[in-house]
């Protein structure tokens, strides 16, 4: 397909391509061109800006020659597909990433530096598409990742919003959320497919009909069609010839211009019906874990699936492939219930579309789908009115009637008439008013539903699906989630990366169970010292990070204590400030106090709605900018907000902490992939035995984790005896201190309103059981200060955590989906200079 190309060194007799060379000034001269040609500048009027365009077109042109390739070979040989539908994507800069997995990282250092150019500072100017809001959206980045890696022939299917995940601000101590404008510059990385735009209908109402053989079948007359559009973007495995696509859709009106309005006069009547299709696909919610009800979240659920859908139906058909065989071409995931729609999707196009029978269509839909649940919180599973539903989709309601009314039939056969079961298990919910229960829809219509971590896999089959789980347990499993070592270690912590290869080569970068080899260095006094010099100095260059951003100067030397992740109750983050408090307060207590120095840092979004959360944000910054200007304390306690975390702001975090903070409320971090990133870099784990905190204190050893708090049983058993937080509070004297300086205004100028609803909330209620877990953090805390204290033991900690790690690799995960869930097998790509082997 492509022409061959040379690749590698220049010598003198050849010339490399411009388009796929790799040579350093083969990328020098492309780069030159591409600030010539595309963004139309030269040197003396470029900005930082013009120069990394003209880089990203470089390294995407590069790119190309493997997407193109990768396209004609699947096409070629009909390969099965995952195809991964995911309303979040978070994929972070792409830059970076690319020249890791093109391999050609330090060649294009050498090209910026004889140009008088910094990468670094080149890299810095990407907007990362934030299309996202946390580990769920990021997920789903990490496992393209792995599985253009591991050459799995996929499709990620998505919404290109056109605003992302907000950006934060912090002003007086509260975020403010701003509108992510990503795509203002141009985004270099996708490429528009109009040619494959689809139509999506929405509304009106149903009708019968025969078809040519006599049978009943339906027909949809809508009220409304908006046209999708997919936006492309390359997905390239590390050191691969494979890449795959990342298809997101944007909604578009299908004449972009009403001529008869026009006609009649009607300007702004004509470019009305434009804007309100664009709508669909304007923002992300930026809710995690919580579901609002609002239509057009469903249009935007609806919309992308039934994209996703009629293109993989396209595709079927240009490959001349039967619908029959739907399920063998493609192994549709579906990552949580927000494209849960497509069960019912699928049928209707293989029913009313491509006149299929209901049995046959079943059968095919069951087979084609996977679910994986992500949360057990209950505020989280979605459930749409059946007004709201009706409305949209009434076609997809009267199927879903159909499913619910044949699976219970099946229910009936299996267990008798236990009408309580019934209820249970309805995909409608008729407990106060009717909802259509999209958990539900997505475990009837899929063969296999996993969750993320084993407790949580556990958790689901005992409570939250645990009707479904006795109906058919052959359809659950536990895929416990990984991370991408090429963005968490590679791209974000060059000089660890660099330390480990020379001990045991690059090998563990594709396999990362092999980073174990560097265990037998774990008490070797010299790679002690490397590793703890790579720490420090990745502290240092955080530590200019805050300093810029939020003015708090910390000390390097100090133990860098973080918590990044959304701010929500149960993560608890208000449980880690109630230690900085306690800290605030011994020394106060005790000016001379010789207590391990700490910096506890923060970040994380709060969804814009959820007060408790933009409260608590509040009260770090509150709690901050008191213990910081105390002069009594010194360099001994630090406390910082860093606003607006994104991926690209996280990358620096992990490879400079020493301490990861994983304190979740027993029983409800489905998994946590933050833990993962920490804990590959080098910190040391603080946490709960929750989500997957469980698998990597087994992996890296109890020895090598501070455990405390109470246990999923203890907090069902603490609950069900009747929790009163209170007791804690009156009991302990220091959490009482504590306590009682934020309710009484020690932090907020005197003002005792301010955090009231907080401390209500904590010693009326709380939900989360902070009160409860205070004092075992505390101690738990005091534990890891005097750790750090021994260098020795501390180093040895931080080298066995890494190199244990193996396990958390989301090529492992991928693979475990690969064998269990997709049955889908490596589809290789040569370039075509690797197989005629000519130049
Ligand atoms: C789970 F349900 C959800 C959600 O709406 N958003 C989200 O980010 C997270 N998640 C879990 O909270 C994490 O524990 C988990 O690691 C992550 O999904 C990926 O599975």
């Amino acid at each position: 397909i492509q022409e061959p190309q040379l690749q590698g060194q220049d010598t003198g007799m050849q010339c490399e391509d411009d388009r796929t060379g790799i040579g350093v000034e083969t990328l020098k001269r492309a780069f030159l061109d591409n600030l010539f040609y595309v963004q139309g500048k030269f040197p003396a009027l470029a900005t930082k800006h013009d120069y990394y365009m003209a880089l990203a077109y470089t390294v995407r042109d590069r790119l190309l020659q493997r997407w193109v390739n990768t396209a004609a070979i699947y096409t070629q040989q009909g390969s099965r597909t995952v195809a991964y539908l995911s309303a979040e994507f978070l994929m972070g800069p792409h830059l970076g990433n690319n020249l890791i997995n093109l391999g050609i990282y330090n060649q294009v250092q050498q090209a910026m530096t004889e140009l008088k150019l910094d990468l670094k500072e080149l890299l810095a100017k990407e907007e990362e598409p934030g299309l996202g809001n946390g580990g769920l959206g990021r997920l789903a980045a990490c496992y393209l990742d792995s599985l253009a890696s591991l050459e799995i022939p996929t499709l990620g299917y998505g919404i290109r919003y056109e605003f992302g995940i907000f950006d934060q601000l912090i002003r007086n101590g509260w975020q403010v959320e701003k509108t992510d404008k990503w795509l203002r510059y141009g985004n270099p990385w996708e490429i528009a497919r109009p040619e494959w735009a689809v139509s999506v209908k929405f509304g009106g109402r149903t009708e019968a009909h025969k078809n040519a053989q006599g049978r009943y079948r339906v027909r949809w007359i809508p009220h409304k069609v908006v046209l999708g559009i997919p936006y492309d973007t390359p997905i390239l495995g590390y050191k691969v010839n494979t890449a795959n696509t990342l298809r997101l859709w944007k909604a578009e009106a299908p004449e972009s211009f009403d001529f008869e309005a026009f006609n009649r006069g009607n300007y702004y009547g004509a470019v009305d019906q434009k804007v309100t299709s664009e709508n669909l696909t304007k923002v992300l919610y930026p809710n995690d874990e919580t579901y609002e009800g609002k239509q057009l979240r469903l249009e935007q659920q609806y919309f992308f699936v039934s994209c996703a859908l009629q293109d993989m139906l396209r595709i079927m058909l240009r490959q001349k492939l039967p619908l029959e065989q739907f399920h063998e071409k493609f192994a549709v995931q579906l990552n949580d219930t927000h494209p849960a729609i497509a069960v019912a999707e699928l049928m209707r196009l293989l029913l009313d579309e491509h006149d299929m029978d209901w049995e046959p269509a079943w059968e095919i839909t069951q087979k084609t789908f996977g679910y994986t649940n992500h949360t057990l919180l209950p505020e989280a599973l979605e459930k749409w009115s059946l007004k709201l539903f009706s409305s949209l989709l009434p076609r997809h309601l009267e199927i879903i009637y159909e499913i619910n009314w044949r699976f219970l039939e099946q229910v009936r056969h299996k267990f008798g008439t236990d009408e309580g079961r019934i209820g249970r298990l309805s995909l409608i919910d008729e407990n106060d008013g009717k909802f259509v229960r999209m958990a539900h829809l997505a475990c009837v219509g899929s063969h296999k539903i996993n969750g993320v971590a084993a407790l949580h896999s556990e958790l689901l089959q005992k409570t939250t699906l645990l009707d479904f789980y006795e109906f058919f347990p052959e359809k659950f499993t536990n895929i416990t989630n990984g991370v991408t070592p090429r963005r968490w270690i590679v791209l974000s912590n060059p000089k660890l990366t660099n330390l480990i290869t020379s001990c045991i080569g690059d090998n563990w970068i594709k396999h990362l169970e092999d980073v174990q080899r560097i265990e037998t260095y774990a008490e070797d006094p010299g790679f002690q010292q490397e590793w703890q010099q790579i720490k420090r100095e990745n502290k240092v260059n955080v530590a200019e990070i805050l300093l810029d951003r939020t003015g708090v100067k910390v000390d390097p030397d100090s133990l860098f204590d973080i918590q990044v992740k959304r701010i929500h109750q149960y993560k608890r983050q208000h449980l880690n400030i109630l230690h900085a408090i306690t800290l605030y307060n011994q020394i106060k207590q005790n000016p001379n106090l010789d207590i391990t120095p700490r910096t506890l840092i923060f970040a994380g979004k709060a969804a814009p709605g959820y007060y408790i959360a933009k409260l608590i944000i509040k009260l770090i910054n509150s709690v901050a900018e008191v213990v910081n200007k105390d002069p009594d304390i010194g360099d001994r306690l630090k406390v910082v907000f860093l606003p607006d975390y994104n991926v690209k702001n996280s990358q620096p975090i992990y490879p400079a902490a020493d301490l990861s903070e994983q304190i979740s409320t027993a029983g409800k971090e489905a998994s946590g992939t933050g833990n993962m990133k920490f804990a590959m870099n080098g910190a040391l784990t603080i946490g709960t035995l929750d989500g997957t905190n469980i698998e990597i204190r087994n992996a890296v050893g109890a020895e090598n984790f501070f455990l405390f708090g109470l246990t999923t049983e203890d907090v069902g058993a603490l609950r069900l005896t009747g929790y009163r937080p209170r007791e804690y509070y009156k009991e302990n004297p220091q959490l009482k201190q504590a306590i009682d300086q934020i309710a009484s205004g020690y932090f907020s100028h005197g003002d005792r309103s301010l955090f009231k609803p907080l401390v209500d909330l904590l010693l009326d209620k709380d939900p989360f059981m902070l009160m409860a877990d205070y004092q075992p953090y505390i101690d738990c805390q005091q534990q890891v200060s005097q750790t750090y204290r021994d260098r020795d033991r501390w180093l040895q900690m931080s080298i066995l955590n890494t190199a244990r790690m193996g396990k958390f690799s989301s090529d492992r995960a991928i693979r475990e989906y690969c064998q269990q869930i997709w049955k889908v097998q490596p589809v290789p790509v040569q370039l075509a200079a690797e197989k005629t082997g000519d130049g």
